[in-house]
């Protein structure tokens, strides 16, 4: 595993900012201790365990899977968390919103994986430069236990074309993938340990393999889009603001949820889901819902 880098007072260098525009990634990046990483996932645990059939309307999974921000406050902790967005600060600028919080878990000894793709061909985003993720292991990712592997340089690609398979053991949600083969010796891994994360561009090209090794793979997708971010078409989107200014232009701006799964939160949950599934699952063969 490659050592954490050097941020000055929690800040990306100069340096590092060029290397993130010129590889469409940047890792590692620590912005946790083992302790906090420990008590998130041991909080994300406790709700697993707690809610897993607890009369939600929607499966525990779909929630944590794409939107966790909206009902989970644990995800909204983790997207807020101040070291997170010194690190997004330095690339989208002081206007930063909170877009989607995802965790991504594959099961110790599974066969799931996540295709080849550009996360920005589904997103109906106008705007290619203005939205990053930053990926959080909460369980260490390696090349065993099926971490990300990028493809460096990737982002400089327009969005490629993209093949639905709708695989079982896909976590994406049409199994998409570019149809592009990309070869093992263009695949660069992103190990990181439990606190570190890495930051990809929306068009950088990237996946990641099966969890061969004997704990889960936990790790948090968050989205983040800069306050100039104009969707295509002038459609509307929802987001927490996160940091800095930002107008109502684009975005309609939403509270972070006080409680787990409120009846307030999961309306509003209902409300946007309904929206961007409108724009995530056009054109797709199958079903009309994200998740
Ligand atoms: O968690 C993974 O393995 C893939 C995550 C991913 O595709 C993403 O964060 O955009």
């Amino acid at each position: 595993m490659k050592d954490c880098l050097t941020l000055v007072n929690g800040h990306l260098t100069e340096q590092q900012k060029n290397a993130y525009w010129n590889d469409g990634y940047l890792f590692p990046i620590d912005v946790a201790n083992e302790t906090q990483a420990k008590n998130w996932r041991n909080s994300l645990e406790k709700i697993e365990c707690d809610w897993l059939d607890n009369g939600l309307a929607l499966p525990l999974n779909t929630y944590k899977r794409v939107n966790a921000q909206v009902v989970m406050p644990l995800a909204c902790e983790i997207g807020l968390h101040e070291p997170i967005l010194d690190a997004v600060e330095g690339i989208l600028g002081p206007d930063v919103m909170l877009y989607s919080v995802e965790f991504l878990t594959k099961e110790a000894q599974t066969k799931h994986i996540v295709t080849m793709h550009q996360d920005l061909a589904y997103w109906g985003m106008g705007d290619m430069d203005n939205i990053l993720t930053a990926w959080l292991a909460l369980s260490p990712a390696t090349s065993v236990s099926g971490c990300m592997d990028f493809v460096c340089g990737s982002h400089k690609n327009e969005i490629l074309s993209h093949e639905d398979s709708f695989d079982e053991h896909n976590l994406l949600s049409r199994g998409q993938e570019i149809k592009v083969d990309v070869a093992n010796s263009d695949k660069v891994a992103v190990e990181l340990r439990p606190g570190a994360m890495s930051l990809h561009h929306g068009l950088t090209i990237h996946g990641s393999g099966p969890n061969q090794s004997d704990d889960r793979r936990i790790g948090v997708a968050i989205r983040y889009v800069s306050a100039k971010m104009r969707k295509a078409g002038g459609v509307k989107d929802y987001a927490i603001s996160a940091r800095g200014t930002f107008d109502d232009d684009s975005f309609t701006t939403y509270a972070p949820p006080s409680t787990l799964f409120s009846k307030n939160s999961m309306a509003k949950y209902e409300e946007i889901r309904t929206e961007q599934a409108k724009v995530m699952m056009a054109g797709a063969k199958k079903g009309s819902e994200i998740y």
